[in-house]
C-alpha cells in the first residue's frame, strides 16, 4: 500500500537528519604522511535542506513530490569565521543551474547544515545565466571577497553551446548581504579559477588569474597569472604575469587554474590548486600545490612534482569523472589545515593535515625533472639512500 503523504514527508526529513548529523571519521585506509582523507564526503545532495526540494504542503504536492531537484553540491569556496567553519558550495540544481549556498560546521569534518535560504546575489549583470566556484578572501581592507565564474551566453558565434567565462566579484562582512562589484576587466577574453590576494601588494588588490582565449580550452594561457588592480570597485588589470606555468607531459599540460585562496605561511604564499591533463578517456583534473614568495607573491619559490590530491576509489565516478577540484581551505588557531576538494563535479569531500606537513611537502618533495630518465634517477637516489639505512632488513 502506497504510504501517506505524512509517512512520506517523515521518512524525507528522518534520512537528512541522518545525512547531517552523521559523524565522519579519519579513512584509516589511506596513508600518505601528507594529509588524511575521511570516510564521507561533507556536502552532497542529500546535506539540501527538503523544504529547497519538496512542496511540503499536501494540498498542492499530494504525492509528495520533488519539485524543484537538486543534482549535486560541490566546488566550495571556505572560510574561518569566530572558531566556525564555513563552506560557500557550489549547489547545482536538476535544471544545471548552478548558485551559492552557505553551509556551517563547528568542527570543519562533520554537521555540515545549509543555511535556510541560499545567496541571492544581486542581478547586476543581465546576460549571465550561471554562476559557480566562488573562492573567499578575507581581505586586509575589512571584507570578506568573494570572487566567481559569471558564465553567459556567447552571442558573436553560431554555436549553442558556445560561453563567456568572467570573474564575477562579490563582497561581504557576515556571509548574510552580500555587495556585487562590477565583473573583473581582463585583457584576456575568457577567465575563470580567478583568486583574490588577501593583502595588498603595492598598495594595490591583486589577483590569481587563468588567463583562457576559449571557454574550455586555455589555448595560449600560459597558466596561473598574476595581476594588480588600482581600484576593487572599478576592477580592471593589465599585463598578468605567469606564477605556475603549463608544461609538457606534467599534470598541467591541458591547464591549470588557482584553487583556494594562498595560505599565508612563515616560509611563503601556500597555494593549492588544479593542473589539467588530457587522456584518451577525457580530461583528468589533480590537485597540487606550490608556494610564492611572501613579499612578491607572484615568484615562485617551490613546486613539488606531481599530485598533491588524486581522484580515488568512489572519488572517481561522478558527473564529470576523473576529476578533484578546490577552490576553498580553512585554517584554524591550532595551524590545522582543511581543504575542501569536490570529486566528479558530484559532492564535495574534506582532507585535513597542518601548514608544517604542507610546508614540509612543499619544500622538501623533489621537483618534476620533467624526463623520466631523470625521474628514475631521482626515484634511484631516494632508495640508494633509504637502503643504507635499511641493511638489515632481511
Ligand atoms: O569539470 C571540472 C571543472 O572544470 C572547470 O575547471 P577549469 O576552468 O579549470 O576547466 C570548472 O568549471 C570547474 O567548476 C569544474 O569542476
Amino acid at each position: 500500500m502506497e504510504r501517506t503523504f505524512k509517512e512520506k514527508r517523515d521518512a524525507v526529513i528522518e534520512k537528512y537528519e541522518s545525512i547531517v548529523t552523521r559523524k565522519n571519521r579519519i579513512d584509516e585506509n589511506f596513508y600518505n604522511g601528507i594529509y588524511d582523507r575521511y570516510e564521507n564526503p561533507v556536502l552532497t545532495r542529500d546535506h539540501i535542506p527538503y523544504f529547497w526540494k519538496y512542496d511540503m504542503n499536501e494540498a498542492t504536492n499530494p504525492y509528495f513530490e520533488e519539485r524543484l531537484g537538486v543534482n549535486a553540491v560541490f566546488n566550495s569556496g571556505a572560510i574561518y569565521k569566530d572558531g566556525k567553519y564555513y563552506l560557500v558550495a557550489r549547489v547545482e540544481g536538476n535544471d544545471r543551474k548552478s548558485f551559492f549556498a552557505v553551509a556551517e560546521s563547528d568542527n570543519g569534518v562533520d554537521g555540515f547544515r545549509f543555511w535556510d535560504y541560499p545567496i541571492l546575489l544581486p542581478d547586476t549583470e543581465k546576460n549571465e545565466t550561471n554562476v559557480y566556484d566562488m573562492r573567499l578572501t578575507s581581505h586586509e581592507d575589512g571584507y570578506i571577497y568573494g570572487v566567481f565564474c559569471s558564465e553567459s551566453k556567447d552571442t558573436t558565434v553560431n554555436n549553442l553551446s558556445a560561453a563567456n567565462a568572467a570573474a564575477g566579484i562579490v563582497r561581504t562582512k557576515d556571509l548574510k548581504t552580500w555587495e556585487r562589484l562590477p565583473n573583473l576587466k581582463t585583457k584576456s577574453p575568457q577567465q575563470r579559477n580567478v583568486v583574490l590576494h588577501p593583502e595588498f601588494i603595492d598598495g594595490k588588490y591583486a589577483f590569481f588569474t587563468r588567463p583562457q582565449d576559449d571557454f574550455i580550452n586555455t589555448g595560449s594561457g600560459g597558466g596561473i597569472g598574476f595581476a594588480l588592480c588600482d581600484d576593487i570597485e572599478n576592477p580592471i588589470i593589465g599585463d598578468e604575469i605567469i606564477v605556475s606555468e603549463r608544461k609538457y607531459h606534467t599534470i598541467t599540460e591541458e591547464k591549470n587554474g588557482s584553487g583556494a585562496t594562498p595560505i599565508k605561511t612563515e616560509k611563503g604564499w601556500l597555494h593549492i590548486a588544479h593542473g589539467v591533463r588530457n587522456t584518451a578517456a577525457g580530461l583528468r583534473y589533480v590537485i597540487y600545490a606550490f608556494v610564492t614568495d611572501l613579499k612578491e607573491p607572484w615568484k615562485l619559490i617551490a613546486e613539488p612534482s606531481g599530485f598533491l590530491i588524486v581522484p580515488l576509489g568512489k572519488e572517481r565516478v561522478g558527473d564529470v569523472s576523473n576529476v578533484v577540484f578546490t577552490n576553498g581551505a580553512i585554517v584554524n588557531e591550532k595551524n590545522e589545515v582543511f581543504i575542501y576538494y569536490a570529486s566528479g563535479d558530484t559532492r564535495l569531500h574534506v582532507a585535513s593535515t597542518t601548514i608544517d606537513k604542507l610546508l614540509d611537502y612543499a619544500f622538501n618533495t623533489p621537483k618534476d625533472p620533467l624526463r623520466s630518465v631523470l625521474c628514475v634517477a631521482q626515484r634511484c637516489e631516494l632508495i640508494k639512500n633509504n637502503l643504507s639505512y635499511l641493511e638489515d632488513r632481511h
